[in-house]
């Protein structure tokens, strides 16, 4: 939960009696946080007092919210803030997908609207109208559009992109019409080349600057704002882990059993781990891939889940588990996945009092830090499709979700989508950690203020990924103090 409306305009309200002015960028972190809002603003103006600056800066509230000393009972506080189990139709394909879209354009909207430029955006009809009434001159009629540059901003789905003569092409649609527009700069064909088929964008146009009709002049994304990320109360740990891919020939058991003693051990930090965030690709499935039986060692999913079961029941029962489903999990393919079926309390994993069951994505809180856990299918996508993104840099690849506020953008790719009526993977909430696996390649990442980290794997080079030239780097668990959002790698390669 963000501060509410009537926190901030309070606390904005006293630090002006107290003759304080609060920095734009100050009180868009102060929207931004979950404590006391009214507290922190009199609590930064008392520290402010002897000095006679009268401005809250974003310094000021940074400084306050440093990592406290650990001095009180160790927490161990988890809430699920969103998980699409319950909310998935299992229909496909009825509706098709402009309710999936219209969702999207929707949720993303009210994204674009927290943005003091959204109040310029025109819609694609009028535009259009406009454009349509004095010919090559929009600037002309459209004044409400337009500041004195004469620009006009639209916000929509990225529905076509094409390298043209003078430029690249592009087409957004905001459901009053669909608008194509050229980037004809340097600046803008890289910026449009960068986004994703299909996700919401929000565009400043001119006129007639090196094509006919309306040209790029700027590109935007929802995008996250620079933030000051919530922190755990105590030092706590969480550690986080993904594909295990037990019932593959190269599942790397041996370490994975390392890692499961080492969580049971009595060193210092160990002791602090509170949880254990598992992001999917329990077992290696059969069926996923062509030609996989020949790579597998077990070739029931049944027994594969059950061995997995086996091994997690391993983790101390004062270690609370979150496990999503990836693409290699029983259940549902397309996205967003239900929790791992078999809620059978004589089913293994679900018989573990320390694990609870999410879809794919799941949104949760502990000790008010905000995971997002998404497995990370589109990854393959967004990294063929983005100029300059490899398997070899992961967490790049995962920024484009929060550039995108969205967790796979690309529709009719290699990443299968339900036509959901509500676009569960619009990311609606910032979160403080965004964690996936997927492409078995560690790598941790900070961007704008939230924690970016693919987990890797526990499964050794495959052929697929030796013909395609994906280096895993398995055998790795991330632990996270949740008090300060510091990440550091455990490695159990001996
Ligand atoms: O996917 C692990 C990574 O390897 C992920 O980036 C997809 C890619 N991969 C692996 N095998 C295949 C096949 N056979 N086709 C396409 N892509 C593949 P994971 O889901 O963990 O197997
Ligand atoms: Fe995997
Ligand atoms: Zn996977």
């Amino acid at each position: 939960m963000l501060a509410l409306q009537n926190e901030v305009s309070s606390a904005l309200s006293y630090a002006v009696s107290k003759g304080f002015q609060i920095h734009p960028d100050a009180f868009t972190m102060l929207k931004g946080l979950e404590s006391d809002v009214l507290k922190t603003v009199q609590e930064i103006i008392r520290s402010k007092r002897p000095s006679k600056s009268a401005v809250i800066l974003v310094d000021d509230i940074k400084g306050l919210l440093s990592p406290r000393k650990d001095d009180g009972p160790i927490e161990q506080a988890c809430t699920v803030l969103m998980d699409p189990t319950t909310k998935v139709t299992t229909g496909e394909g009825v509706e098709g997908y402009t309710s999936l879209f219209r969702s999207r354009f929707e949720k993303s909207m009210r994204i674009l609207s927290q943005r003091p430029d959204s109040k310029r955006i025109a819609k694609v009809a009028s535009v259009k109208q406009s454009s349509r009434n004095t010919g090559s001159k929009v600037e002309s009629s459209e004044k409400s559009h337009h500041k004195g540059n004469g620009s006009t901003i639209v916000a929509g789905l990225l529905m076509s992109r094409r390298t043209k003569k003078n430029g690249i092409e592009i087409a957004v649609d905001d459901f009053t019409g669909i608008l194509s527009v050229t980037a004809v700069t340097e600046d803008a064909k890289k910026q449009s080349s960068a986004l994703a088929m299909d996700q919401m964008v929000m565009l400043e146009l001119e006129h007639g600057k090196g094509a006919p009709g309306l040209t790029v002049k700027n590109v935007m994304t929802p995008d996250i704002p620079d933030h000051l990320p919530n922190r755990s109360k105590s030092e706590v740990y969480a550690v986080l882990i993904s594909d295990i891919h037990v019932g593959s020939k190269y599942f790397m058991e041996k370490e994975f059993l390392q890692f499961l003693d080492w969580l049971s051990s009595d060193d210092d930090i160990v002791r602090k781990i509170k949880f254990l965030c598992v992001g999917g690709d329990l077992i290696d499935g059969i069926g996923i891939y062509p030609n996989q039986d020949k790579e597998l060692l077990e070739m029931d999913a049944v027994k594969q889940m059950s061995h997995a079961a086996h091994l997690l029941a391993k983790v101390p029962k004062h270690i609370k588990m979150l496990v999503i489903p990836g693409n290699h999990d029983p259940g549902r393919r397309a996205l967003p996945q239900p929790a791992i079926p078999g809620n059978d309390p004589t089913d293994h994993l679900y018989g573990l009092s320390n694990c609870t069951m999410l879809g794919n994505p799941s949104l949760v809180n502990l000790n008010g830090v905000k995971l997002l856990m998404f497995h990370g299918q589109s990854l393959d996508d967004v990294i063929a499709t983005t100029p300059g993104l490899s398997y070899s840099r992961p967490a790049e690849a995962m920024k484009i979700y929060l550039k995108a506020r969205h967790l796979a953008p690309t529709y009719g790719e290699r990443t299968p989508i339900a036509p959901e009526q509500e676009d569960m993977m619009v990311i609606t909430e910032v979160p403080d950690i965004l964690h996936s696996g997927h492409v078995h390649v560690t790598e941790v990442q900070s961007y704008r203020g939230t924690l970016v980290v693919n987990s890797g794997a526990w499964q050794s080079q495959t052929k697929f990924q030796q013909t395609m030239g994906i280096v895993p780097s398995p055998g790795l668990a991330i632990v996270v103090n949740l008090a300060t959002l510091q990440p550091f790698v455990q490695d159990f390669n001996q």
